[in-house]
């Protein structure tokens, strides 16, 4: 199905708002205006935007640490995406979790679950609930390629498989879990060759091209909503910085990652919608300084709001009988 130009308009905002956001929560942590560490996603944004983009409000997202783009694409207003960072009694938690625990249920977003990959889990079992309820709402789950060598990705994907389930498993390559490259930990390849064992397709994309994130989630999300299964989506691409904000990466190259850098996809996909002319320089102008008032009304908003009481901690644990 052809892009139209609202929606590459709308792609194109996005994008810039993931990059632009995650870039300001680095320097944000540096400032020590926020504690605990940042997983920064520069370099990957179009893994996020693509499949996120266009998500109904009642599609579930199960994601991890580092998909703080995927949140804001599937629509989470930032104030508490920072409010969520800085540990205030703003945040949907209200201030409980560590830094990078983004979640809101009026969007279905899931609060990433810390042991990796066990958001997989939890959003096959919505996907589960919305055959029950006999509704073509999707689950999206991302994972890093480290994060399915956990045991509890195969049975999500194998339940799923079984069961037909309307999900799409997005796998984002960025070549390194930690410092551990991903050659020592997925024997094969490519990772969407899993899917094969679960009995739905596999396949492997260019993370780094937002037009074919986009393309092919859309695929995916549309095959699911009609009920023919899961599709598993590898999306090669590199994170920028380290694991956090406290890695300063020495376990690889300058040029691995300058490498990296020259295939950058926001100039990438910015350099197609001025030649189409979609876009001008002044349309350009005008998206960045949106989303530097949007960004900085976010701060004020996770600046001011106060920090929880310590007798807080114990409310919201458990639910009430
Ligand atoms: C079950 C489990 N094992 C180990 C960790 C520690 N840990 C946090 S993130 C991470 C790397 C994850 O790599 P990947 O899934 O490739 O995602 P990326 O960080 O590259 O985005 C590890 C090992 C954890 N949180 N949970």
């Amino acid at each position: 199905m052809p892009v139209s130009n609202d929606e590459l308009k709308g792609l194109y905002y996005y994008l810039n708002l993931v990059r632009i956001s995650d870039e300001r929560c680095r320097r944000l942590f540096k400032q020590g205006r926020f504690h605990g560490t940042y997983f920064s996603a520069v370099g990957q944004e179009a893994t996020v935007v693509g499949p996120c983009y266009g998500l109904r409000p009642e599609d579930t997202i199960g994601i991890q640490h580092r998909e703080m783009g995927a949140a804001i694409t599937k629509g989470m207003p930032l104030k508490y995406i920072l409010a969520e960072l800085f540990a205030r009694k703003d945040s949907p938690d209200r201030g409980k979790s560590h830094p990078c625990h983004y979640g809101w249920k009026p969007l279905g977003i899931i609060t990433p679950a810390s042991t990796i990959a066990a958001q997989t889990v939890i959003a096959t079992g919505c996907a589960l609930a919305y055959k029950i309820q006999k509704k073509d709402n999707v689950a999206v789950c991302f994972v890093g390629e480290g994060a399915t060598s956990n045991g509890v990705w195969h049975e999500a994907l194998n339940f799923a498989g079984i069961h037909r389930l309307n999900c799409v498993f997005v796998v984002q390559n960025n070549l390194w879990a930690e410092s551990v490259p991903a050659a020592l930990g997925v024997p094969v390849e490519d990772v969407s060759e899993r899917a094969k064992a679960y009995g739905f397709p596999g396949v492997t994309i260019d993370g780094n091209d937002l037009f074919a994130t986009y393309e092919t989630s859309q695929e995916a999300i549309r095959r699911a909503r009609k009920g023919d299964g899961p599709t598993l989506i590898e999306m090669k691409t590199y994170r920028w910085y380290g694991h956090s904000e406290i890695d300063p990466a020495n376990y690889r190259t300058q040029e691995e990652l300058e490498y990296w850098k020259k295939r950058d996809p926001v100039p990438r996909f910015e350099k197609i919608l001025m030649e189409r002319g979609v876009i001008d320089e002044s349309y350009k102008l005008a998206t960045i300084q949106r989303i530097e008032r949007e960004l900085e009304e976010a701060i004020e908003f996770a600046e001011k709001s106060p920090h929880p009481e310590p007798h807080e901690i114990l409310e919201d644990v458990y639910a009430p009988l």
